[in-house]
């Protein structure tokens, strides 16, 4: 062992290596990606669970989630106090979730979530063009947009209420993957 340090135990990273997508030398690097961000915050040792969050503002200044439109929705989305603050853990929860290894319907989940702006459990035309506004980086006029967004919820919506549904949303993302595609980040 020499003189490396400790970061987790093997408990640690096994538990780490069931609940994630992610392998033991994986964990690691994103522990050292985490602790670059803020090195006298982060400890090194995280044998003992540190009670240690960082904020939003340096998560999303990472260059895997800088160019995202979504990504302090996505950052939030996973922040448990709701303020964008990330443990460790939650850190490690969120680029699990982006990952490619993660399955599509994982990722719908959070996808969903993050388009549905007005939190009603829908997708509604005003979700959809505020989304399509952000994946185009407002390129398309307001009338393509809201041309765009009428066509995915008349072609997606199945029970014929004009809104998105979770399982209207699943049946347009096999139609339309770009809905998906900011959801896949490599770190
Ligand atoms: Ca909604
Ligand atoms: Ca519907």
């Amino acid at each position: 062992m020499g003189n490396k340090q400790t970061i987790f135990t093997d408990e640690q990273l096994d538990a780490y290596q069931d609940c994630t997508f992610f392998t033991r030398k994986e964990i690691l690097r994103l522990h050292a990606r985490y602790h670059e961000l803020a090195p006298h915050l982060v400890p090194m040792d995280y044998t003992n669970d540190p009670d240690c969050k960082l904020p939003l503002a340096l998560i999303v200044n990472m260059p895997e989630l800088k160019e995202n439109p979504f990504c302090s929705r996505i950052v939030e989305s996973f922040s448990e106090d709701g303020m964008g603050n990330l443990s460790f853990n939650e850190f490690v929860d969120m680029f699990s979730v982006l990952s490619e290894m993660a399955p599509r319907e994982l990722k719908a989940i959070y996808a969903f979530k993050i388009y549905d702006y007005n939190v009603d459990n829908f997708l509604c035309k005003e979700d959809l063009e505020k989304t399509l506004n952000k994946l185009t980086k407002e390129e398309l006029t307001p009338e393509e947009v809201q041309l765009v967004c009428e066509k995915a919820i008349e072609e997606a919506d199945l029970d014929g209420d004009h809104k998105l549904s979770f399982a209207d949303f699943e049946n347009m993302i096999t139609r339309a993957p770009d809905f998906l595609s900011t959801f896949h980040i490599r770190i």
